[in-house]
C-alpha cells in the first residue's frame, strides 16, 4: 500500500478499505512506523492536493472523518475496566484543531502501558492545568501544527509547570510545530519532536522508571 493509494481511499471516505490497508501495514511494521510513515504521508498528500486545488475541502474533510473511523477500529486492545498503569493526558493547545496526531499518540502510549485521556483540540491553558491538577498525570503530550501556535504552546507549558503535583510531570510537545527545533528550544519541556517512534521510546522508559520507583502500578495491575 502506498501513501497515494491510501490518500485516495481516505479522500473517497472509504474508512473500511482504509482500515483494512492500515491493518495490513500494522502486520508488517510497528504501529509507530506505520503512523509516522504511511498514515502521515497519506495526509500530507491530502494537504498538498487541497493546497494546489486539485482536491477541495470536502476531500480533506472526508479523509479526516474516514481516518478517524479507521483509527477507532485499529486502537490497541484496552485492558481491564479499571484504569491501570501511569496516566497520560494529551491535548491540542489553544486554537489548535489538528487532532489526528493525538489519536495516533494515544494509541502509541496505550501500547506502551499508559492509560490515556485525550482532550482533543483547542484546549485553553488554564483549563488544561486545572484538569491536570485533578487528574495528576505523569505525562502530558501537547500537539500544535503551525508556527503561529507558539504562544499557545508556551502558555500551556507555563500553566502546567506552575502546578504542584505529587511527582514530576513530564511534558512532550509534538506535531508539525515541533519539526522546527528553534520553535521548541526555549520551552520547559522534556521531549519535543514529530516522531512517534522516538516518543514511544521516551514514554516507555518513563513508564518503566515510574513503576520501578513504585510511583505507579505496573500495567495490568490495579492500584
Ligand atoms: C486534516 C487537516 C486539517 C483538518 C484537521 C482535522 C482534525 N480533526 O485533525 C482541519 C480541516 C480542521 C484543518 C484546519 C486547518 N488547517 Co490543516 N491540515 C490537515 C492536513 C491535510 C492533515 C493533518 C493530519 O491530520 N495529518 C495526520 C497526522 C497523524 O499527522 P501530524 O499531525 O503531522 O502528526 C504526526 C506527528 O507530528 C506526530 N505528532 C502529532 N502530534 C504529536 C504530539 C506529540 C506529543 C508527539 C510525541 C507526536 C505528535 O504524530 C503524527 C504521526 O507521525 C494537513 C496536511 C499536512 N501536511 O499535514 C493540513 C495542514 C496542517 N493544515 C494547514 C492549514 C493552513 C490549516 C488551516 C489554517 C486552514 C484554514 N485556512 O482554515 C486550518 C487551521 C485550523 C486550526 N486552527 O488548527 C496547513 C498548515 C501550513 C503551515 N504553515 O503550517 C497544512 C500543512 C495544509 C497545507 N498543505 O497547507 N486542517
Amino acid at each position: 500500500m502506498t501513501p497515494e493509494l491510501l490518500a485516495g481511499l481516505l479522500a473517497d471516505g472509504d474508512d473500511e478499505l482504509a482500515a483494512w490497508a492500515l491493518a495490513n501495514a500494522l502486520e508488517q511494521l510497528p504501529r509507530e512506523q506505520v503512523y509516522d510513515g504511511l498514515l502521515r504521508d497519506a495526509m500530507v498528500l491530502i494537504g498538498a492536493r487541497w493546497r494546489d486545488g486539485s482536491w477541495g475541502i470536502a476531500e480533506e474533510h472526508a479523509a479526516t472523518q474516514a481516518l478517524t473511523r479507521a483509527l477507532d477500529r485499529l486502537a490497541p486492545p484496552r485492558g481491564p475496566m479499571l484504569r491501570v498503569g501511569p496516566v497520560a493526558l494529551v491535548a491540542g493547545v489553544r486554537d489548535e484543531r489538528h487532532t489526528l496526531g493525538l489519536v495516533c499518540l494515544a494509541h502509541i502510549l496505550e501500547e506502551t502501558g499508559w492509560s490515556v485521556v485525550n482532550l482533543g483540540g483547542d484546549e485553553p491553558a488554564d483549563d488544561l492545568a486545572r484538569f491536570a491538577a485533578q487528574m495528576q498525570p505523569a505525562l502530558v503530550g501537547l500537539t500544535a501544527s503551525h508556527p503561529e501556535r507558539a504562544g499557545s504552546v508556551a502558555e500551556a507549558v507555563t500553566a502546567l509547570r506552575a502546578l504542584s503535583l505529587p511527582r514530576p510531570l513530564a511534558i512532550m510537545v509534538g506535531g508539525r510545530f515541533a519539526a522546527d527545533p528553534d520553535a521548541t528550544a526555549g520551552l520547559a519541556v522534556d521531549w519535543a519532536g514529530t516522531s512517534l517512534a522516538a516518543a514511544a521510546d521516551y514514554a516507555e522508559a518513563l513508564a518503566e522508571r515510574l513503576v520501578a520507583e513504585g510511583d505507579v502500578a505496573p500495567p495490568g495491575e490495579t492500584f
